[in-house]
């Protein structure tokens, strides 16, 4: 296998593969019991050191923040930090949280002013890969580098040698490795695919290498926390099998060659490694170009030693959550939401406050896409369920645009005729297509339901549902 690393910063200028690129994998366990979770300014080295370090926003002075551990069923207690120039909020990803804790500026809480604190204080029902990033400007808060892992560990977790969090970045960066700042806000991006950019990290290393050994199993926890890129992934080199989706285990391990992992969604793998010593094993991304597919290698797997004589024994199902089962679908409530807008739809305009405005006029006060005809975040829930009730909805993606689309304080699952696919917290729904899912409201308080290409919700794909106490 030869793999060459081609990534171009804007401008032309190639970033040479350097040869003593750092170790992805030094997190401290120390940070993570800290209880001040730290928003700032700093600086990460994401490009090579021939270039400057990047100015960044980030938390607890890194990129990404602390990995943060906690048992499953254990209290979670965070004193955010505000020192940033601009207000901002915690939203702890795919949590089945306390509605109050969701980070919701507006709608959950007032967004925590420069210099202020907010104290987060919460249960994790769910083990699994969550991550945690702002829920305030997040298409230019998310993309200067705020976001990191929150893992919560089984009581019994699977036999794995070792156990890696890979959370994946997307940044648009300048000739000099600065974070492309006059395109914060493009209406380009907003109305198209959103900010996808040209450096690619994993954990915060444009140039990310974890040794292995021959035969080692790895529990692998992928996160996307790109602002819109949906990285299209492949293994080479060991033996796969995805666990959990979204942090939710799967009813039985799925082997797996190439995965799509959608911006927000995560997926836990456990893999064996089956390269040979003096060799390497890959985590690679595939990238549709003019000329065709490119893949490049984002992880390397350098394999020296052997671990044990032959793979281990196919890898057994993760615990399930204690999610509750769906009702009855036949007789379960029923809604649509209708996807809209965006460079090539048909949306000729949509509603935007108290009144009607056509597409232009909308796109000059920055909204490009609607859900059922709205523009704006409505003052009222789009629906208000009773607690403990099933629900389906049914979404049509009327756009020319993939979105991926995020439930808060629940999963759901997809259905697709008379199956019922895994639990998940973030669906892509593929332009032009239909997607169904149904869930439990059994968690109450106020919930937004939007695009994770964040400026797709920030330009019209966010609404909100009420779960009544
Ligand atoms: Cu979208």
């Amino acid at each position: 296998m030869a793999f060459t690393r081609r990534r171009v910063l804007q401008g032309g200028a190639a970033i040479a593969l350097a040869a003593g690129f750092g170790n992805a994998a030094g997190f401290s366990a120390a940070q993570a019991a800290s209880p001040i979770l730290r928003a700032g300014e700093g600086l990460a080295r994401l490009a090579p050191g021939d270039y400057p370090e990047t100015r960044v926003w980030s938390y607890g002075d890194r990129v990404p923040g602390p990995v943060i551990r906690v048992g499953q069923g254990e209290r979670l207690t965070r004193r955010f930090v505000n020192d940033l120039p601009q207000p901002s909020t915690v939203h702890w990803h795919g949590v089945r949280i306390d509605n109050a804790m969701d980070g919701v500026p507006g709608v959950t809480q007032e967004a925590v002013p420069v210099g202020g604190t907010f104290d987060y204080d919460f249960t994790l029902p769910d083990a699994g890969t969550y991550w945690y990033h702002p829920h305030n400007r997040t298409w230019e808060q998310l993309a200067r580098g705020l976001y990191g892992p929150l893992i919560v560990e089984e009581a019994d977790p699977p036999d794995v040698d070792r156990d890696e969090v890979l959370i994946l970045d997307d940044w648009r960066l300048t000739e000099d490795a600065q974070i492309h700042e006059d395109s914060f806000g493009a209406m380009h991006d907003w109305s198209h695919a959103g900010r996808i950019g040209n450096w690619i990290t994993v954990n915060g290393k444009g140039e990310s290498r974890l040794p292995a050994k021959r035969f080692e199993r790895f529990r692998l926890r992928l996160i996307n926390a790109a602002n819109a890129r949906i990285f299209y992934l492949s293994l080479e080199g060991m033996k796969a099998w995805t666990v959990a989706l979204d942090g939710q285990p799967l009813d039985a391990p799925q082997p797996v060659e190439r995965l799509s992992l959608g911006p927000a969604q995560r997926a836990d793998l456990i893999v064996d490694i089956t390269a040979g010593e003096g060799e390497e094993a890959f985590l690679t991304s595939h990238e549709q170009t003019r000329d065709g597919e490119e893949r490049f290698a984002i992880t390397g797997f350098p394999v020296t030693g052997v671990a044990r004589d032959q793979s281990l024994a196919d890898p057994q199902p993760l615990p399930a959550n204690p999610v509750p089962a769906l009702g009855d679908l036949s007789s379960a409530r029923r809604e649509g939401l209708q996807m809209e807008g965006g460079a090539m739809g048909r949306m000729q305009g949509a509603m935007m406050g108290g009144g009607f405005m056509a597409m232009r006029d909308l796109a000059g006060a920055g909204k490009v896409w609607a859900l059922n005809g709205r523009a704006d975040m409505p003052d009222t829930p789009w629906i208000t369920l009773t607690r403990g009730e099933t629900v389906r909805i049914a979404m049509k993606n009327d756009t020319a645009w993939p979105h991926a689309m995020h439930l808060h304080g629940h999963h759901f699952r997809q259905m697709v005729g008379a199956d019922i696919g895994p639990l998940r917290d973030t669906l892509l729904v593929g332009q032009g297509e239909s997607a169904e899912i149904a869930f439990v409201a059994d968690n109450p308080g106020d919930w937004l339901f939007h695009c994770h290409m964040v400026e797709h919700s920030a330009g019209g794909m966010m609404t909100w549902l009420r779960v009544d106490a």
